[in-house]
């Protein structure tokens, strides 16, 4: 393991001597250990993490959002009869001396988050059940935060979903070439210049007031919900790093992403990558019955195409990246990014051919 895990946790308050620590989870920017503690005979996990400080140059204003966000989650669940509130909310796990994380002697950013049992995660969507839980545990999380009190949180990465934004750092790379890998993925930027077009439909209505700016997650794979292994419930939503003041499209957009396909985000080939319109359809439907209360009709009109805006958006992230020689994502082969990449542009290719298709369901559910 590349971190003394066991020195770390010793500034956490929680009982218990060090049993043992693995890594644990899939993200592509922060470190997460499985770590347990050990009280006489029983043992409890603990989720250990460590913020990367290079992506997240505001970790003390991050932490910030997510105590605000967990601590009003619990305040809203614990009104909620039947509801388990340290279940369907993250709990922050504080330092000795009473912080939200822990900064060691390197300058490094820790935090601990108590381990929801009985519940897991998925990398790849199991089923439309699945798919549709998933999608209503984030519309859930959406609505019992659009009463935060005031202040807004903090934009802790900005312009995180201005996919123009996001365009204009890909023509630089294009443009400086600085790893020399341009020549390799022609038909590729070929392809993402080719849809600059769609980059500003959603950014432009949030800045001219059409779309409502409201508390959102910003980073909704279906990873990141735990699903209830009795009943199969979307429990709770996790990953909190990104949540932020944006539309509630760009989340719903990411679940479209993560969980219409047939391939693993990185699969390294394309003819296994299969959009698949049923798990859209289950994806409106939890979607709707979470939220069809607050949203209001131009959001609604996206929800369609908003997939394949995101779909874009994180491909070019991917080609950017690529580009600029994998300082970003954590790689974990040569080309991994290139393969994610493809994969994207794959799916956004195939979510052009089904846009009508799409529109069809999506009023279905109004
Ligand atoms: P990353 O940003 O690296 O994706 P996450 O916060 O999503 O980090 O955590 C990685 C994985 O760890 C999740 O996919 C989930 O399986 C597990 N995990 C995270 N928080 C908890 C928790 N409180 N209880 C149980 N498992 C968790
Ligand atoms: C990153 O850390 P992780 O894997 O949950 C990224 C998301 C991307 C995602 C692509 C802060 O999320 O924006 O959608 O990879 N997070 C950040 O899989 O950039
Ligand atoms: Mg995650």
């Amino acid at each position: 393991m590349k971190h003394d895990v066991q020195a770390v946790m010793a500034r956490f308050a929680v009982a218990g001597t060090f049993a043992d620590a693995q890594p644990y989870g899939s993200g592509h920017i922060n470190d997460t250990y499985l770590v347990r503690l050990q009280e006489g005979h029983s043992h409890t996990p603990w989720i250990l993490q460590h913020i990367n400080r290079n992506i997240f140059r505001d970790v003390p204003g991050l932490m910030g959002n997510v105590l605000r966000v967990t601590e009003h989650l619990r305040r809203r669940l614990q009104s909620h009869p039947g509801s388990a509130p340290h279940r369907e909310a993250l709990t922050i796990v504080p330092t000795h001396d009473g912080a939200a994380y822990h900064q060691d002697a390197e300058g490094e950013f820790w935090r601990v988050y108590a381990f929801i049992t009985g519940a897991r995660t998925y990398d790849e969507v199991q089923s439309r059940d699945m798919a549709r839980e998933a999608a209503k545990a984030f519309g859930t999380f959406q609505k019992l935060l659009m009463d935060l009190p005031a202040p807004a949180l903090q934009e802790t990465i900005p312009f995180f979903h201005h996919t123009p934004n996001r365009f204009a750092k890909l023509e630089a790379a294009i443009a400086a070439d600085p790893v020399g890998r341009a020549a390799t993925c022609r038909a590729e930027i070929d392809f993402a210049l080719a849809r600059q077009a769609l980059t500003g439909l959603l950014v432009d209505q949030l800045a001219a007031g059409v779309l409502p700016q409201r508390v959102t997650h910003n980073d909704t794979k279906i990873n990141n919900v735990m699903i209830d292994d009795r009943d199969g419930r979307g429990i709770c939503v996790i990953d909190l790093d990104t949540v932020m003041p944006g539309t509630v499209l760009y989340d719903f957009g990411d679940e479209v992403r993560t969980t219409t396909g047939t391939a693993a985000e990185d699969e390294r080939d394309l003819k296994k990558v299969r959009f698949q319109v049923d798990m859209f359809e289950a994806l409106v439907q939890g979607y709707m019955e979470a939220a069809r209360e607050f949203l209001v009709p131009a959001e609604i009109d996206q929800l369609a195409f908003c997939g394949r805006l995101i779909t874009f958006e994180i491909g070019i992230r991917f080609l950017t990246d690529y580009l600029e020689g994998d300082v970003y994502f954590k790689t974990h082969r040569p080309g991994h990014n290139l393969d994610r990449l493809r994969t994207q542009f794959e799916m956004v290719r195939q979510m052009e051919q089904r846009a009508e298709e799409m529109e069809r369901i999506v009023s279905r559910y109004r």
